[in-house]
């Protein structure tokens, strides 16, 4: 969640932002143009972040305006109690919120978005959420849980029952804690009431997210009642996605920003930049949105398009993220604009993960990287690495650990990928920079991972033994090699730049 927690203080003349006040704001906030009172909760979300603001809920918002006789309005829903503060604003706001779109000239765009018209609370009262997705009004349920919210076990691939919110599940159906149960109570009173499923729409970074989410949903099912997974098998349908909008955490500056500039309290807005895509598949249970008219793209399949974000987007961030934070960069932009670092993410992208894409129709890959670096570069957005480097965990075995493995099938390029694990054993070993300053590491697996890095003087292939992240990497001896080879460099120099220069000097760049 948004680290958030100055609030803006309000002067007398400041007007806050809810419904009765949007007549009163600047146009410049461009407030919804349509009657929000019309809509209706056909989409219930899962997990309002920042990225769900300033992505579905802003096409959504978009696509309002475009068509003010569309129903389609958002239902949010939280299932932690770490959502009680995003539930409060919400609440208070009447659930608008303003984005701030940040571009690389500095113009600054802000609209008050309005597509999201309620927020239910998982945590405290299951049922309300239950009956909503249950509702018939609801088509849609849409997820944005994170890559660890799938409750994979990332050993095997399959559902980690060794959680015990996924045993507490089972036991007690009408007040579940994993997104799962929330599913599955809902569609068995859809079954119950013959009913039409709605379609599940993941909206996470995770190669093929709707089939994954379709295969642990199946797997709960079938454990809690096998007919219900029948049923869901052949009535809920989950188109997979590719989505894309760099969203840094919301701070105390960007509230800031709309009080002095415009005398408006918004309580959590949220910064993006100005860059947005999303791919879906066309596969949906009943009704969707006619999102196309605010840009989405609907494709028969999404792979190409969500291989190539995962493996240069994503990954790129990963690139950055984990060698910057070892040279005490702050924040992407920071460091994209070194040019050592540039180099590095070119080369890597364009020597090691490349080759392993497949081609994408109507997309040129070396425009397309040129506009990644440029993205990264807008220095409006002030993405932080923290943000980047938490959860690396649940990042790196979707985000660069496929692009490592294919290139080490076909005997491709493996060093600029491998100095990346080299550079977050040390990361998590040290927990410092190179300069010997402190990090915050926030991750599921800090501890095993701090323990498996701190035995690397001992063992240098200590680190690659916590098996959910790297499963048997350690059993291939030309990644081995070269791992320990950089191990032994970075720890008796503890000079991640000149790891780098080599790297690129022995691609030939
Ligand atoms: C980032 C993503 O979490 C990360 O590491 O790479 O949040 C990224 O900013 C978004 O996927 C952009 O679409």
């Amino acid at each position: 969640m948004p680290n958030h927690s100055e609030s803006p203080k309000a002067a007398s003349s400041s007007i806050s932002l809810n419904q009765a006040n949007l007549s009163r704001l600047s146009p410049d906030l461009n407030p919804p143009t349509y009657d929000r009172k019309a809509l209706k909760p056909r989409i219930v979300h899962v997990g309002v972040g920042g990225f769900h603001r300033s992505h579905e809920a802003f096409y959504t918002d978009e696509l309002l305006r475009q068509n003010p006789s569309c129903d389609w309005g958002i239902c949010g829903v939280g299932l932690r109690e770490a959502d009680t503060r995003i539930a409060e604003v919400l609440k208070r706001q009447d659930h608008l919120y303003t984005l701030i779109v940040r571009r690389p000239d500095g113009k600054v765009e802000s609209r008050v978005i309005g597509s999201i018209m309620g927020f239910l609370q998982g945590w405290s009262d299951p049922e309300a959420v239950i009956n909503q997705m249950a509702d018939p009004v609801t088509e849609i349920v849409s997820l944005t849980i994170t890559e660890g919210g799938y409750n994979v076990d990332t050993a095997t691939g399959e559902f980690n029952w060794n959680n015990p919110d996924a045993v507490h599940d089972l036991e007690h159906p009408q007040t579940p804690k994993l997104v799962f149960g929330f599913l599955t109570a809902a569609l068995q009173q859809r079954r119950a009431k013959n009913l039409p499923a709605f379609t599940i729409q993941s909206c996470d970074n995770i190669q093929h997210n709707g089939n994954l989410t379709r295969k642990m949903l199946l797997a709960f099912a079938e454990r809690q009642d096998p007919e219900l997974a029948n049923w869901i098998d052949t009535h809920v349908a989950f188109p997979n996605a590719m989505v894309d909008r760099i969203t840094p955490v919301t701070t105390a500056a960007d509230s800031n920003h709309l009080l002095e500039r415009y005398g408006v309290v918004d309580e959590w807005p949220v910064t993006c930049e100005p860059f947005c895509q999303w791919v879906i598949e066309d596969q949906f249970s009943s009704e969707r949105p006619a999102w196309e008219a605010a840009g989405t793209q609907f494709v028969p399949d999404v792979t190409p398009y969500e291989k190539m974000k995962l493996r240069l987007l994503n990954a790129g961030h990963s690139v950055l993220g984990l060698l910057g934070s070892l040279h005490g960069f702050d924040t992407i932009d920071e460091a994209v604009n070194d040019s050592l670092f540039a180099e590095y993410l070119r080369g890597f992208m364009d020597i090691e993960a490349t080759p392993t894409l497949d081609r994408v129709e109507g997309i040129e890959l070396s425009g397309y990287k040129s506009t990644l670096i440029e993205r990264f570069g807008n220095p409006n957005i002030q993405d932080r690495l923290s943000r980047i480097c938490l959860e690396s965990s649940a990042k790196l075995p979707v985000f660069l650990i496929p692009t490592l493995r294919d290139n080490l099938d076909s005997g491709g390029s493996i060093k600029f990928a491998t100095l990346l694990l080299v550079a977050w054993c040390y990361y998590s070993d040290q927990q410092t920079d190179l300069e010997g300053n402190g990090l915050e590491i926030i991750d599921g697996l800090k501890e095993p991972l701090h323990r498996a890095a701190a035995g690397t003087r001992q063992e240098p292939l200590s680190f690659l033994e916590v098996k959910p992240v790297f499963g048997d990497l350690a059993c291939d001896d030309r990644f081995t090699s070269q791992y320990i080879a950089m191990v032994e460099a970075l720890y008796e120099t503890n000079d991640i730049a000149s790891l780098m220069k080599t790297v690129i000097a022995d691609a030939g760049l």
